[in-house]
């Protein structure tokens, strides 16, 4: 008896979940075309920057487990780092009238006509990670991802500590992110302000390295031949100060000595290299946005309310901070 009443409320609660699912896909189409299966499933298309850091790929991992977690179905596309390809991405889901959009903007503008086809087709589109500059922000529901100001300030800060005594000039070069992308102008734009503190404090050279290893390395080589004396690199991200360290390291200096190394992430083998003592600090970013995602996905298909900025919690970590926070590091 006990057993058949437990079967009869399982099949109870499963049918209320499908017509519930069915109405919440009817909802949507209502809306204008996005959701087009009544099967209650929601289909997600991401469209992914690239696979140029190790933040990335954490972000990558995070997003394509919470999909499965959530049962919701993924498209998924790789960019390589193109605005272009990411418009073409974002065009075949609304061809394929998926019912949500997501992507993380490899730079920040150019990004009004495809977002307006987006509303156009009905298809609610999620920002994640990075921002569009965009004055219309009806154009997408809501923008999940880090202070990148604030994480440029937290290293800035850190520095004007740290060289509070110095007497003389500071020679400071910085590594950017690829060029327009809202964590390159903005991890700069809080550095900036920061060391502003201290008029010792002289941002020598800035380049880009495309947030990878290789332009890390390439950068800091040329730095190093165009620059008798550096004492301190800001990179905008953990793998690009991970490249310069071999040019560092090449033309004979010790990183972490010779030159003090600030970086954004704290993605493990940045966090090994301050626990080494070969960087000196990180301002953390987190790339584990997937179940934030997910989350919102839903609640923006069923129609719901979601706040238009949701930040992601962040610290920053010195080499005793690295040593300690090794061992449970999930990324
Ligand atoms: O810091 C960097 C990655 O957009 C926050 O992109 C992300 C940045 C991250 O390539 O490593």
């Amino acid at each position: 008896m006990r057993t058949q009443s437990v079967r009869w409320r399982a099949a109870a609660v499963l049918a209320s979940v499908l017509l519930v699912g069915g109405v919440a896909a009817c909802g949507n189409s209502d809306t204008g075309g996005g959701g087009s299966k009544d099967d209650g499933k929601i289909t997600m298309g991401f469209s992914q920057v690239g696979a140029e850091s190790g933040w990335r790929t954490a972000n990558t991992t995070s997003i394509k487990e919470s999909a499965t977690a959530a049962g919701i179905e993924l498209k998924f596309d790789d960019a390589q780092q193109k605005q272009e390809n990411q418009i073409k991405a974002i065009r075949n889901y609304i061809q394929q009238k998926v019912d949500v959009i997501a992507f993380s903007p490899v730079v920040e503008s150019g990004w009004d006509t495809v977002l307006k086809e987006a509303k156009d087709a009905g298809i609610p589109v999620i920002l994640t990670d990075r921002s569009v500059d965009s004055a219309d922000k009806s154009l997408y529901k809501t923008f999940l991802g880090s202070d990148f100001v604030k994480e440029g300030r937290l290293a800035g800060e850190w520095l004007v500590e740290q060289k509070k005594t110095a007497s003389g000039p500071v020679n400071i070069v910085e590594l950017q992110g690829n060029t327009g992308a809202a964590p390159a102008n903005d991890r700069k734009k809080g550095f900036g302000e920061a060391i502003a503190a201290n008029p010792n404090l002289k941002i020598i050279a800035s380049q880009p390295g495309d947030f990878t290893r290789a332009g890390g390395k390439q950068v800091m080589e040329q730095f190093l031949k165009a620059n008798k004396q550096i004492d301190v690199l800001f990179a905008h991200n953990d793998d690009m100060g991970l490249g310069a360290l071999e040019a560092i390291t090449a033309a004979g200096k010790v990183p972490g000595k010779d030159i003090t190394i600030i970086t954004v992430d704290a993605v493990k083998d940045g966090m090994q290299a301050l626990a080494d003592g070969k960087f000196n600090f990180i301002a953390e970013c987190s790339p584990l946005l997937g179940p934030q995602l997910m989350d919102l996905a839903k609640k923006v298909h069923a129609g719901e309310e979601v706040p238009a900025r949701i930040e992601t919690e962040e610290t920053t970590f010195t080499t005793e901070q690295a040593k300690e926070a090794l061992p449970n590091r999930k990324y």
